[in-house]
């Protein structure tokens, strides 16, 4: 990986754990399913059992994966189900504009729409040719490569379309709405047009 592949700020780091906020939720099969609800076109909640997540068509990728603690790992395989699948699948109504992807114990990230829509956006359940083991997300996580990793999440159960932005879980605790790691979208006192950090 050249250096101008490399977002500014960011490095790549030796091996390294993984991290999220919280302990690794235990998968239920019979337990799990993967909803969208909120504002689909007919207004009705969709839901997939495991089994019939698992059946759905997967597409490869592979992309840099960026945590906003600058840490940038390049190249990771992930092979999942694109998001816009699932959006063919449930399909929103005209005036939904954002989604909440909500994670196992309340966790959550905001995204607009046309973010979640793009291509290298999956629900992915194979990272570097095997099945994500459960600290990475098992069974199913999204993967928003063109965004910081905490947009990235784990242990996905459900999709909210949104007809208006709200923030999820780290937006509201300090970090950026967008999360753009090429422009450095780290912190929320950033969308305050001419703001430094706030004052200790
Ligand atoms: N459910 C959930 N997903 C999460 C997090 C979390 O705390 N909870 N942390 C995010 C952050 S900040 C990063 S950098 C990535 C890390 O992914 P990895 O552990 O697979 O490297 O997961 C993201 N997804
Ligand atoms: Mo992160």
């Amino acid at each position: 990986m050249s250096e101008n592949r490399l977002p500014p700020g960011q490095y790549v780091p030796g091996p390294r754990a993984a991290l999220h906020y919280g302990p690794v939720p235990r998968f239920r099969p019979q337990r799990w399913d993967l909803r969208v609800y909120g504002a689909t076109e007919s207004l009705g909640e969709y839901r997939w059992s495991w089994a019939e997540f698992d059946d759905l068509p997967r597409t490869d990728t592979v992309a840099d994966f960026h945590c906003v603690t600058r840490f940038t790992i390049p190249g990771v395989r992930w092979r999942g189900v694109r998001a816009s699948l699932l959006v063919d699948l449930a399909p929103p109504h005209p005036e939904a504009t954002h989604v909440m992807v909500w994670a196992e114990y309340g966790y959550s990230a905001n995204l607009r729409m046309a973010d979640f829509l793009a291509r290298d956006v999956l629900l992915a359940t194979h990272r570097d040719g095997v099945r994500l083991t459960p600290e990475h997300g098992f069974p199913v996580r999204l993967v928003v490569p063109h965004l910081y990793g905490w947009k990235s999440v784990k242990w996905v159960r459900a999709i909210e379309y949104m007809t208006r932005d709200r923030r999820g879980f780290w937006e509201e605790r300090g970090y950026h709405n967008l999360a753009d790691p090429w422009s450095e979208q780290r912190y929320s006192y950033q969308e305050e047009p001419g703001q430094g950090p706030p004052l200790a």
